[in-house]
């Protein structure tokens, strides 16, 4: 069926933009959402909010193609039907320190206007271990070596405080927009962290005139397929390198704590609040807990989109039911939510025909993502005595898929690749769950000391092993 194509552009006044936001990790993430509220907000209320796109790793392809668009790109809603394009305004310029040099991207904090960064810098890209700057992350050794030149977005952060602290310039905001519990609290953990290393005097500063807001971000953005890239094309008449595709959901909660003035991001849409906390445990719990169940178990069952474990009865069933009967019970209640109609809302989303989310690319940085989507779940049912079966699932689907893409003589995108794939290459069964699990940087000690944790996902390991992945979803669910 053909689409309807609805269209929109900026109604505010681009030229009164000034560069007072920097957003780090300029990724089709960031494209789609925090863009979207600042937009939307700014067609209501007006404002100077004008965005420096950076990124610091790959991407400066991209970066170059959006200046050469006059700093322009079109996002695109879609669901079964219809197609909402808008073209996003807010940019004004772009930075990649290996193109532009380090020096340029530090002037842009160190400038008067400059009053927000906003990081999706994904969970690695906080060099952190259990809430705490990390010592031994590599790059934060490097940029304690040459502070003056940072490698990572916490170094590039910190440099950039100090240098507007020494121009004798007020602080800002870091907002993290990054799939984490406490997000506010964690970049303010390795931000000081990294500060008091170099100068106590800097790290005071920052703690007086720096503040880090936690907030909740949810939108399904999947990678641009050529789905995207045709539709894209059709609506542009162009290329659009910076073009992205996604659901029409988006939900955005943030702690009100803004240093400075505060873009208009709850006239775009989002909600401000004191707590985030019980949000954002609901978002990662269900709905991301929810995907890397299936990234790992419908991946191993052949199933490459989400929309195709929709299709599929069994995970459909066991997607709700991680949601509601495993997950839902560990959360704390939100007032005006209803879980049961959240998780509905989540199937449907997930079911979404015109996305094709994969399991592959949700399977990056598992490693990175247990902890705030599975285990923290898995403690509370310790604790209750409760069961958790699919949870279970999940986690030993992890290790199945670790030991799968090893036996393949592959690699994971994954921080722990090499570890984990010289673990899987040396071990089996029983043996190989016990060693993956000894990696406390994934699995605090409390959680393995817990009785009951390490036999269980012994277990589920067997089921999958022997029965295969869907059967031991199914033998789950059924029973
Ligand atoms: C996904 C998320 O890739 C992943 O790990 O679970 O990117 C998910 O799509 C978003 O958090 C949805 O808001």
């Amino acid at each position: 069926m053909e689409e309807t194509v609805l269209r929109e552009s900026p109604q505010f006044d681009v030229g009164v933009l000034k560069p007072r936001i920097l957003h780090i990790g300029f990724g089709g993430f960031a494209r789609a959402h925090q863009m979207i509220y600042l937009q939307e907000g700014m067609n209501k209320v007006g404002g100077d909010w004008g965005v420096i796109a950076c990124r610091l790793n790959s991407g400066v392809e991209e970066l170059t193609a959006l200046d050469e668009a006059g700093n322009t790109y079109t996002v695109a809603e879609i669901d079964a039907d219809t197609v909402t394009a808008r073209e996003i305004g807010v940019v004004i310029g772009t930075c990649h320190p290996k193109r532009d040099g380090m020096d340029t991207l530090l002037g842009i904090i160190a400038a008067e206007p400059m009053a927000v960064i906003s990081l999706t810098i994904t969970e690695k890209g906080y060099c952190s271990r259990n809430g705490h700057l990390d010592p031994d992350n590599k790059g934060i050794i490097a940029d304690l070596k040459t502070p003056e030149n940072p490698t990572t977005a916490i170094g590039v952060i910190v440099e950039g405080l100090r240098l507007r602290r020494e121009a004798g310039l007020p602080g800002l905001t870091v907002l993290s927009c990054d799939n984490q519990p406490d997000n506010g609290k964690l970049v303010r953990a390795v931000v000081l962290g990294l500060a008091h290393k170099r100068d106590t005097g800097l790290a005071d500063w920052i703690d007086a005139n720096v503040s880090f807001p936690s907030t909740m971000v949810d939108r399904v953005v999947p990678a641009l397929d050529d789905y995207g890239r045709d539709l894209l094309m059709k609506i542009n008449g162009r290329e659009d390198e910076n073009g992205i595709v996604c659901e029409p959901f988006r939900q955005w909660v943030i702690e009100d704590d803004f240093a400075t003035d505060r873009p208009p991001f709850a006239e775009g849409g989002a909600t401000l609040t004191d707590d985030v906390r019980p949000f954002e445990m609901m978002k990662l719990r269900m709905l991301n807990g929810a995907h890397t169940f299936l990234a790992m178990l419908g991946s191993l069952s052949g199933l490459e989109t989400v929309a195709a474990c929709m299709a599929d009865p069994v995970f459909r069933k066991a997607a709700r039911k991680i949601m509601l009967d495993e997950q839902r019970p560990t959360l704390p209640p939100i007032e005006g939510v209803d879980l049961e109609a959240y998780a509905d809302e989540l199937i449907t989303r997930f079911a979404n025909p015109k996305l094709k989310h994969r399991t592959a690319q949700i399977a990056w940085d598992t490693s990175q993502k247990l902890p705030q989507r599975l285990l923290h779940g898995i403690a509370w049912h310790l604790q209750s005595n409760t069961p958790w079966p699919l949870l279970a699932l999940a986690v030993a689907g992890w290790i199945r898929f670790v030991k799968v893409t090893a036996d393949e003589g592959g690699k994971l995108t994954d921080p722990l690749s090499d570890d984990l794939i010289a673990k899987a290459k040396n071990y089996d069964g029983d043996a190989l769950v016990d060693v993956i699990l000894n990696n406390d940087a994934v699995f605090e000690e409390d959680l393995r000391r817990e009785p009951g944790f390490r036999s269980t996902i012994v277990e589920a390991y067997r089921a999958i092993a022997k029965k295969g992945p869907r059967a031991a979803v199914e033998a789950v669910i059924n029973g």
